[in-house]
């Protein structure tokens, strides 16, 4: 074919990258291979950032959290079959969180898949992705390409956010079409997540209900965080003089030691509380479905909920006041409609609360100074809570089960969408992916605080980690193991099933890639290391030596473990 010919022609390849371009998607995490490596190739030369990982699992946590900071779907590429697969638990943890995420997978042919003829791997990926994503389309023909990911564009961040799900079959990528008509062909989504205005009556029925309440709660949640509407969140929690209640990834929406954060008198103000408005937070699990014991005498109080899911009132209790918007429209009409003579809730129950909170941040304090070795959690983290104190604009990516609910209650946060965890279904294996997409997303030092397990999950991308020499540090709490080192099997020479290596040496795993690997067991040592890493701002790993009697079975959700009473003979 001679130039003149190639200039007048173009292909799914090139067609997808104009795609991406266009809606200003400039970053792919993935893995390459059959039958999207080319693709990869192009989309780098065509300058789109492509990140390649080493498992798809953490291609998709990255480009999920990805979707959560920027308001964009984040874009996961994999392979066919196995690295489809792979890329799925991510694009469900997408969908369940409400992230928006699209993931794009190489697929079979129609035909091959349909009559089992193929001459590779023949899974009907679009049958599988379907009931784990918001939508799943097809794509088979190079001038559908441009109407494809529009409609997956919209589909992702238009009302409740979620992940999509595009089957790209080999033969699509190399489908040539006419180059003017396929220019034409694409489309710039326009208003992709249009503005949802409440009702005004469902704002005056909220407005009201507010005002009775003798004692009043907000909670916000990750919906909040991700609505990028801080200024005004800031201005409602301050206007209404309400004490208010963080979800742990909308810690630092406003700053965890405001005088109004009821943070660390959570069980009382769940206990106490007549009315709460639930600001982007469900009543799901993490909350206890809104009743039970720690929510106090059933049917002693009422909910608002705003959220952008007209289905998600009612969900799990009834809500007396349903809002139903975007976040931001709800949250301007709250203020517009509170006018400017709103009146505080009672000194009585704002004393209440603080009291609680300040008698919960005094008893804390004096454990979070220990210098003990082996280090227990409240010293290492107390240290950890000093440098992000100093260094505000740090990411902090968290996961494990002590680690992770210590790390929630003693870091405080001081601003939006700097807390990222394991979210909705608690998974362990978000540690690697996040820190990525949130350093390449953001520019900032992240500092990742992960149990040893839960770093086990994504451990091999610090081999990825190092080839983009990121600002990572990531400390590894290491106990020996999942809880705690200390379980024992006494009944075969296997050792428990809690239980790893143990004094694993995880800094030597950094080190194998030229990053820099860190051996400490006190907390003063910690600080001096992170601080080392932050002023590097290279990939570091901190293995942190924890005492491994430590931790207790599940953290903090040890209530939801089953153990059983029989004693087998
Ligand atoms: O008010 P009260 O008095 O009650 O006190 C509360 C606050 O008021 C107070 N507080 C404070 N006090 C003082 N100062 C301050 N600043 C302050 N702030 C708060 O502290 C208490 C507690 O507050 P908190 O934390 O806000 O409240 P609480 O009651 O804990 O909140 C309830 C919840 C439900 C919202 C909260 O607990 C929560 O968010 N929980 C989420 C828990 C979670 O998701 N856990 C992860 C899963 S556990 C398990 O499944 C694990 N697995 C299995 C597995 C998973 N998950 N995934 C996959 C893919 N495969 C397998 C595994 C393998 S964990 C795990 C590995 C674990 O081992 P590691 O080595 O990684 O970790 P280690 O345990 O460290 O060894
Ligand atoms: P958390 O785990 O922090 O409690 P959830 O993930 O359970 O938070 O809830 C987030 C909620 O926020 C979801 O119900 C989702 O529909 C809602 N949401 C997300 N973005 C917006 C938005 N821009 N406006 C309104 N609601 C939103
Ligand atoms: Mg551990």
């Amino acid at each position: 074919m001679t130039d003149a010919a190639t200039e007048d022609l173009t292909d799914g390849f090139h067609l997808i990258i104009d795609a991406l371009k266009l809606n200003d998607l400039s970053t792919i995490y993935g893995v390459p291979g059959i039958p999207i490596t080319d693709f990869g190739r192009m989309a780098q030369a065509e300058g789109i950032r492509v990140l390649s990982f080493r498992h798809e699992q953490h291609a998709g946590y990255a480009a999920a959290i990805a979707g959560f900071l920027t308001k964009k779907p984040g874009i996961c590429l994999t392979v066919s079959a196995p690295g489809f697969l792979n890329g799925l638990t991510a694009l469900a943890h997408a969908t369940t969180n409400c992230f928006p995420m699209i993931l794009l997978s190489g697929s079979s042919e129609r035909e091959i898949v349909d009559l089992q003829q193929g001459d590779y791997e023949e899974m009907d990926q679009l049958a599988i992705a379907k009931p784990l994503c918001k939508a799943a389309f097809r794509v088979l023909h190079a001038e559908d390409i441009g109407i494809a990911f529009a409609r997956a564009i919209r589909a992702a961040v238009s009302g409740r956010p979620g992940g999509v799900y595009l089957d790209l079959p080999a033969k699509l990528f190399g489908q040539v079409m006419d180059a003017a008509e396929g220019a034409k062909s694409l489309v710039k989504v326009i208003d992709p997540a249009p503005a949802q205005l409440p009702a005004p009556a469902s704002v005056n029925r909220a407005l009201d209900l507010l005002k009775s309440a003798k004692r009043p709660l907000i909670i916000l949640g990750k919906g909040a965080a991700y609505a990028q509407v801080d200024e005004d969140i800031r201005a409602f929690v301050e206007k209404s003089g309400i004490p208010y209640l963080p979800m742990s990834m909308a810690k630092g929406l406003l700053p965890d030691t405001h005088p109004q954060s009821a943070g660390a008198a959570r069980s009382l103000a769940l206990k106490e509380a007549d009315v709460v408005v639930m600001v982007g937070a469900r009543l799901n699990w993490l909350l206890s479905h809104g009743k039970g014991k720690s929510w106090g005498e059933p049917g002693s109080k009422k909910f608002i909920q705003i959220d952008i899911e007209p289905k998600e009132m009612d969900s799990n209790i009834e809500i007396a006041a349903p809002v139903v918007g975007d976040i931001g429209s709800c949250i301007s009409a709250f203020l517009a409609g509170m006018g400017d003579n709103w009146a505080s809730p009672s000194a009585e129950w704002t004393d209440a609360i603080k009291t609680k909170v300040e008698t919960n941040v005094a008893r804390m304090a004096p454990k979070l100074q220990n210098n003990n070795v082996p280090m227990d959690y409240q010293g290492a983290l107390g240290a950890i809570r000093t440098v992000i104190k100093e260094n505000p604009e740090i990411i902090l990516v968290n996961e494990g089960a002590n680690t992770l609910d210590f790390a929630r209650s003693i870091i405080d946060m001081y601003k939006p969408r700097k807390r990222l965890d394991v979210g909705t279904w608690g998974v362990m294996g978000i540690g690697m992916g996040q820190s990525i997409a949130a350093a390449v997303e953001t520019g900032h030092q992240v500092i990742a605080i992960e149990g040893d397990s839960a770093f086990g999950f994504s451990g091999m991308e610090v081999e990825t980690i190092c080839r983009y020499n990121l600002p990572i540090c990531i400390v590894v709490f290491n106990n020996n193991g999942i809880y705690r080192g200390t379980d024992i099997n006494s009944t075969s020479d296997d050792v428990a099933s809690t239980v790893f290596v143990k004094d694993a040496r995880y800094d030597q795993m950094m080190a194998a890639f030229g990053g820099v690997g860190v051996y400490v067991t006190s907390p003063a040592d910690l600080t001096v290391a992170v601080n080392e890493a932050i002023a590097l701002g290279k990939p570091t790993l901190i293995n942190a030596v924890i005492d491994e009697n430590a931790g207790t079975e599940s953290g903090r959700i040890g209530n939801l473990n089953p153990q059983s009473v029989v004693k087998k003979k």
